[in-house]
């Protein structure tokens, strides 16, 4: 089986964007490939985390993951800072990308300009040094991201040809795996922007999948939408309404043409009831197997186990560069 993988920040809760963008396909990946998921912790402390809370989120992860329906038996599921490799390799990868690639980097570009520049801490600027780690480490094939990660996969690209054209061929290069539908699921208050787990500003925008289910609900009913009234998929002119129409398709594998169809003659308010409904049903099963999962206390030893596994190839790979660069001999 060819490897894949991914990683996900504990930056705060799930959401249904994380959800539909990652979480959805890996249920499927996980049969195709030989799948390696970690929990970016120290990426998520480019920004700050409250102690607690970041510890929770962590747990939280692993544990929706199993809920949503991944199997340990199958999947490889890790913490980031167990595996000690990814900081030291970053470090390594830090000496093979320049300050204007990284520069270059929307995702950086975004929050600098948000937070402004002095604000903006030397870690979010060379995040993508410890993204590009995480995956060569492993070799990985493909790795599936939302649409908002790809530039930082062919980043990883880039530096994994340079450092193969200067030490022999140490890396496989990866491929960016892009979902079709659901790439990128946008806030229901403003579909402009992404569904953000960490923007806490638009709490009302965000459904996580821990929300209570009857208020995951008003916020589908209240999501904004257009004048226009009539249900069809066109994300420049109808946002609101197409990103609901993902959404939808999404959670119930009806395809957006088939959607049209049956809400051809629907107005916006029986349509978000519909899927008001499907989101709600859908978070009381994933909660109820989330409690199941907290109450089997497997969560530690599936992510020791999964560390063990991890550390055993990231430490084999990091020696043979190390030795490469005359850090070890
Ligand atoms: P933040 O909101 O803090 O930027 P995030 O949720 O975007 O966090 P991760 O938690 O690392 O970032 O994302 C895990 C996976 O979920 C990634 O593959 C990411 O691309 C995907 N993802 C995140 N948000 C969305 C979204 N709104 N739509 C589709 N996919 C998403
Ligand atoms: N930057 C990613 C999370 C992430 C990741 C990775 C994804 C960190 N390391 C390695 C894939 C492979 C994000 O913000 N979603």
């Amino acid at each position: 089986m060819e490897r894949m993988l991914s990683g996900i920040k504990p930056t705060g809760q799930v959401t249904l964007g994380n959800y539909i963008g990652a979480i959805k396909n890996f249920l499927k990946y996980q049969d195709e490939y030989e799948l390696f998921i970690f929990i970016a912790n120290l990426h998520a402390i480019t920004v700050f985390q409250d102690k607690l809370e970041l510890k929770k989120n962590t747990k939280d992860i692993a544990a929706l993951y199993l809920a949503c329906g991944l199997d340990p038996k199958k999947v490889t599921l890790f913490i980031q800072t167990d595996i000690l490799e990814h900081a030291n390799l970053s470090f390594v990868l830090n000496c093979f990308t320049y300050m204007g690639e990284l520069n270059r980097m929307t995702q950086y570009k975004d929050k600098s300009q948000k937070l402004g520049e002095s604000s903006i801490n030397v870690g979010l600027f060379t995040y993508p040094d410890l993204m590009a780690a995480d995956i060569l480490l492993y070799d990985p094939k493909y790795i599936p991201v939302g649409d908002d990660q790809k530039q930082h996969v062919e980043l990883t690209r880039d530096i994994a040809s340079r450092v193969n054209n200067r030490l022999g061929n140490v890396f496989v290069i990866p491929e960016p795996l892009i979902p079709e539908n659901g790439a990128r699921i946008m806030s229901l208050s403003d579909p402009s922007k992404k569904m953000s787990k960490s923007d806490e500003s638009n709490d009302k925008g965000c459904i996580y999948l821990l929300d209570d289910p009857d208020v995951a609900k008003k916020k589908i009913m209240s999501a904004v939408t257009d004048s226009d009234a009539k249900i069809f998929f066109d994300r420049e002119n109808k946002p609101g309404i197409s990103n609901l129409l993902e959404i939808y398709s999404s959670l119930t594998d009806i395809s957006i043409k088939d959607l049209e169809k049956k809400y051809s003659n629907s107005n916006y308010g029986e349509f978000k009831k519909d899927l008001a409904n499907i989101v709600k049903n859908f978070l009381i099963d994933i909660q109820s197997k989330y409690k199941n999962v907290l109450d089997s206390k497997i969560i530690e030893d599936v992510l020791e186990s999964g560390a063990q596994k991890a550390r055993l190839i990231a430490s084999k790979k990091l020696n043979k560069i190390y030795k490469k660069l005359g850090l070890a001999s």
